[in-house]
């Protein structure tokens, strides 16, 4: 597929907007009707752009950028990695192309990472230690791994992590932080201890409102007086069922930048709460007050606003279960299609604290939506896996879209939800771009 005609569009429509118009659909907003869709003229530059007609250009929204020039950069080589799309270098920072997210069970290689600061230099796994505190803690203890794994029944759980920037770069006006576009979730399988376990063991005091961790890496600036990250969960969170302290993931120690040798995971919420190189944790009697756990870090609007402002911080919320979203994993966006053959696509789709309760696709730009069918999960807190089959009527460009729904009935939208000042929780529909010829 022709990707060489608009490079960057998508940081042209970022920059400027009205410019990746008047590049993308011709003229202006002149170009679009004033019911939304594309007018004839628009429909021949974009053709002519795509190097193809468009069979349903009559149902394509005025404004939409063609999932055929979404930014294509070009891999980067982390050691450990594979095919991740490098945002960042320090703190370093990738994503996973979605069409490398196919896998049922994310392997080490594919998945994303997201460092606040610099992770520890040489870890020694034997003499490691993480030590169980804070005001609200009764009996507070020092663990090595080998305790841990001795103390507290071992269980592996598929846990699916995903940043709450996860889908920033769409966001217009921009917002700041790392670019992610669709990579920065992953389901692997993590070996561990429950987290309820040990602090239990260590007693959870009546007054106990939080749990708060620290990390062993270190500021970007160097000053060791500072934190990259400290954030955590409510007291509930940490005594799920499904909340861990883990070594392993996908019955492998976790990868340097994944955390190695100890993390925590707790799913469904923002990676952020996650800790990584996990050597303390605090069980607080307040909401934990670790660095960015305050506005604008982790937070968005507790009501909407207008794209562009100010908000104050005591009007931002702390972000806790992430919404309803889903990738296509297969095929990979730009492949070409004989058309009289049916299209097998498949992906996942995922629910914060909820289940998914069905995935539609659309190949007519949202007109008629089809289901899929829909895996039920591998453990309560893992991604579900979903797979359909397409027709294309004739030759010619088209989008797949995928939606989801979770269980409350609450569905993925089609355009970029709730401009918030930091970016977080964009679960618009993802969509990809198929040549049938
Ligand atoms: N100690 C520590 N924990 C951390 C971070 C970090 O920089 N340091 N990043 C957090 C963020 S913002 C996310 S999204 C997840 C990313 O996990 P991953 O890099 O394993 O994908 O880890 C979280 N835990
Ligand atoms: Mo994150």
């Amino acid at each position: 597929m022709k990707k060489t005609s608009l490079p960057g569009i998508n940081a042209l429509y970022r920059q400027d907007p009205i410019a990746a118009d008047r590049r993308l659909w011709g003229r202006e907003t002149s170009a679009i009707s004033r019911r939304g869709f594309l007018q004839r003229g628009a429909v021949i530059s974009m053709a002519t752009a795509l190097g193809m007609s468009i069979p349903f250009a009559r149902q394509m929204p005025a404004g939409l950028i063609p999932a055929a020039f979404a930014a294509d950069n070009a891999p980067d080589s982390i050691p450990g990695k594979d095919g991740l799309v490098l945002l960042n270098d320090r703190p370093l920072n990738a994503e996973t192309p979605a069409h490398l997210l196919n896998d049922e069970v994310t392997p080490n290689r594919r998945m994303f990472v997201r460092n606040n600061g610099i992770p520890p230099q040489s870890v020694d796994p034997d003499n490691w230690t993480l030590e169980i505190g804070g005001e609200s803690c009764l009996r507070p203890t020092t663990f090595s791994i080998a305790d841990l794994r001795a103390r507290f029944e071992e269980v592996t759980l598929q846990l699916q992590l995903e940043c709450g920037g996860n889908g920033r770069s769409e966001f217009v006006p921009a917002a700041s932080g790392n670019q992610w576009t669709t990579g920065a979730i992953g389901c692997p399988r993590f070996t561990g201890v429950r987290l309820r376990d040990v602090l239990n063991y260590c007693g959870v005091a009546q007054d106990a409102v939080y749990v708060g961790y620290h990390g062993a890496d270190t500021h970007s600036s160097g000053n060791p007086e500072l934190d990259p990250i400290s954030r955590g969960v409510p007291v509930a969170k940490a005594l799920e069922r499904e909340s861990l302290i883990a070594w392993a993931m996908n019955d492998e120690p976790i990868p340097l930048h994944n955390g190695f040798p100890l993390r925590m995971v707790c799913a469904g919420w923002p990676g952020s709460v996650s800790g990584k190189w996990l050597n303390r944790l605090l069980i607080r009697d307040r909401v934990h007050d670790g660095e960015k756990m305050a506005a604008p870090s982790y937070t968005v609007p507790r009501v909407s606003v207008a794209p562009g402002s100010r908000v104050p911080d005591e009007d931002m919320r702390i972000i806790e279960s992430m919404p309803v979203k889903s990738l296509v994993t297969f095929p990979q966006s730009g492949v070409s299609h004989d058309f009289r053959q049916r299209l097998a696509v498949s992906g996942h789709a995922w629910a914060g604290d909820s289940q998914v309760s069905g995935v539609f696709l659309s190949i007519d730009f949202g007109t008629t939506w089809l289901p899929t069918a829909v895996q039920t999960a591998a453990n309560s807190l893992a991604w579900q896996n979903w797979q359909s089959w397409v027709q294309f009527p004739e030759p010619g460009y088209y989008e797949i879209w995928a939606r989801a729904m979770d269980e409350r009935g609450r569905s993925q939208p089609m355009v970029v939800p709730g401009w918030n000042p930091r970016g977080y929780l964009n679960n618009a529909c993802h969509r990809i771009a198929v040549q049938a010829v």
